[in-house]
């Protein structure tokens, strides 16, 4: 994919002024939004004309699923208080990124080289600052043209449909080969939507069956494969934010204690990529392959919490 004002992964740090494999300084030394640069105001223009039909498709899971909630997380506890005129609600133990959800670029450190684009740990908001906090994102919105990869339907399709109890890590090769079953190539800034099928399993799951995957620990899910050929994938493509469907966009279980066993390092602390999870992407998903189209227009608006971390999804898709 051709944007020759940066550089390719390969090239990413070779200077020795940054680590190898990291984006730090390209987007600007005091940089804090990362890869969601790359969506420019010509590609939100280009993005809104693919709106055709006027359909509306919300990508947002209901606020209290997964239940019981995944990686220590808690579920919301809904109260409504009123009188005779007017109500109001509250929610304890709220986790912003409990189900769909973004992670801010504060939200993952690597291990040795800390966080992206080398923001010292005391001003993010583990230590009471803001910066990359996701006021940076919230701000700007996140709004660009999106190009779906249905990864579950592509699998039923040629192989055999995707098995949910076990791990399975999806990479380049098979993502290459789900865009051209597609018809697919992408454009400088694109919002990558991968459909592993993984929220409508869970939806399928009964209650106690739901009770039993939260206590399996650490849990099964497909999701990308860690390591360097995943990560230059994406940054070469051009690719402005990854969002998926499944708990960590990445396959589970990860493995946090090396640069490989956890693509979060590599995407959120060396590369500045906005992550998207657990978005419910099965109606959208239904729709394009019913028109055979897998481009549209996509919107979501983070919560404006100075210093936050994640955020609600808030997202749209119109075709
Ligand atoms: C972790 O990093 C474990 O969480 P998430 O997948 O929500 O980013």
């Amino acid at each position: 994919m051709d944007h020759p004002d940066e550089p390719r992964y390969s090239e990413l740090g070779t200077d020795g002024s940054r680590p190898p494999g990291s984006s730090w300084g390209v987007f600007g030394a005091d940089d804090e939004v990362g890869t969601l640069n790359r969506v420019t105001t010509d590609a939100i223009v280009r993005a809104a004309s693919l709106v055709t039909s006027g359909q509306v498709f919300s990508l947002n899971w209901e606020i209290d699923k997964p239940s019981p909630p995944v990686f220590g997380r808690r579920s919301p506890i809904h109260h409504v208080e009123g009188n005779s005129m007017s109500n109001e609600d509250y929610y304890d133990d709220f986790f912003p990124q409990a189900s769909t959800q973004w992670d801010s670029l504060s939200h993952i450190r690597h291990l040795e080289l800390g966080y992206y684009n080398g923001i010292d740990r005391q001003e993010t908001p583990i230590a009471g600052g803001h910066r990359l906090g996701i006021q940076s994102w919230a701000e700007r919105g996140i709004v660009g043209r999106f190009v779906l990869l249905d990864v579950a339907r592509h699998r039923a399709a040629t192989r055999a449909p995707l098995d949910y109890g076990v791990r399975t890590a999806i990479g380049p090769d098979e993502l290459d080969a789900v865009m051209r079953a597609q018809g697919v190539t992408f454009q400088t800034g694109d919002i990558l939507l991968l459909r592993f099928g993984w929220t409508e399993w869970y939806d399928g799951l009964d209650q106690p069956a739901r009770e039993a995957f939260a206590a399996h620990d650490p849990f099964p899910s497909p999701g990308l494969e860690q390591g360097e050929r995943m990560a230059g994938w994406l940054w070469d493509n051009g690719i402005a934010a990854v969002v998926a469907d499944c708990p960590a966009v990445e396959a589970t279980p990860f493995d946090v204690s090396y640069a490989d066993g956890f693509l979060h390092y590599r995407l959120i602390a060396l590369l500045g990529f906005a992550l998207g999870e657990l978005f419910a992407l099965g109606d959208l998903a239904r729709h394009c392959a019913d028109v055979q189209r897998y481009t549209g227009l996509f919107t979501a608006a983070p919560i404006q919490m100075v210093g936050g971390v994640g955020s609600p999804g808030n997202a749209l898709a119109i075709m």
